[in-house]
């Protein structure tokens, strides 16, 4: 079972790695990862089996505060660099800015990952002349605010609809339908239940069009189901990736990559096996 998202193709279902950006003890300033540390990360997920390695400089955690775009570039430029010289392995950019769209892909990446789905100003332009792949993720609100109080009449046909909506914009735009992933965004104004329920649901959106990605690794709906912290996540993130699949997912994007590729490739057996299918 094999992808094409421009550049990219991935035989699926593929998991994407979440490389830590997160400023540490080694870096410059407790501002900037150290690249260093970044590569050995990487380095570890690529031959754990990731597809791709997502890189982001802005948190979008509740209360997390703004990066500029010079910020932003500066963390993330550096890390993509030293990834695409070292590793054979696609690397996305987790960001809304059109400049640090523009900065990224000059650097390497081949997939755009925005939690705003492009409507900053100018990130669907940006992403239309740089004709890469793009996620669109459903949000609900804004980084700062979203999980104070979402609310839907049905979240399913809330983030199907939104969806759509976003993947007209972009082959409007001139975005090329095959660079297209949809994310129903989890955690992203969202309760446990609506989480829950876009989960067992998640065949719907595949009517949309666009292969599906999911991002559900370590979040908190996890800790509300089993009790646990947020490193202890890792078998509950697991069982969430192989029902995510099993309900058409393409790539789920994950922390723990090593047990994610293993407990995917059950599911891909079982999947490619399934008479009904
Ligand atoms: C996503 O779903 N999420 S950043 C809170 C956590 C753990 C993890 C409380 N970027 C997604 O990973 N990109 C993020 O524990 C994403 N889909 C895509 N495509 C949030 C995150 C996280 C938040």
């Amino acid at each position: 079972m094999s992808l094409r998202l421009g550049a990219i193709t991935l035989e699926y279902p593929a998991v994407m790695g979440i490389l830590n950006t997160t400023p540490d003890s080694f870096s410059d300033g407790g501002l900037f990862m150290a690249p260093g540390v970044a590569i050995m990360h990487a380095e570890q997920m690529a031959a754990a089996g990731a597809a791709i390695i997502d890189v982001g400089g802005e948190s979008t955690r509740p209360g997390a505060k703004d990066v500029s775009e010079q910020e932003e570039i500066d963390r993330v430029v550096p890390v993509i660099e030293v990834i695409r010289s070292a590793l054979d392995i696609a690397v996305s950019v987790d960001t809304s800015k059109p400049g640090v769209m523009r900065a990224a892909v000059a650097a390497g990446a081949t997939m755009i990952n925005d939690v705003r789905a492009l409507r900053a100003e100018g990130a669907l332009e940006a992403a239309a002349e740089l004709q890469q792949a793009v996620c669109l993720i459903h949000m609900q609100g804004q980084p700062r605010t979203m999980q104070q109080d979402p609310q839907y009449d049905d979240v399913v046909a809330d983030v199907i609809q939104f969806l759509h909506e976003r993947v007209s914009e972009c082959t409007q735009a001139g975005i090329a339908e095959e660079l297209l992933v949809i994310d129903p965004g989890f955690g992203f104004g969202k309760t446990p239940e609506d989480n829950i329920e876009l989960l067992a649901n998640l065949r719907q959106l595949l009517e949309i069009g666009p292969p599906l990605l999911i991002g559900i690794s370590r979040k908190s709906t996890l800790g509300m189901l089993t009790g646990r912290e947020v490193d202890e996540r890792r078998p509950a993130s697991v069982a969430a990736a192989v029902l995510a699949v099993d309900r058409g997912a393409s790539i789920v994007r994950a922390h723990d990559v090593a047990e994610t590729v293993d407990a995917l490739r059950v599911a891909r057996a079982v999947i490619e096996s399934d008479k009904r299918r």
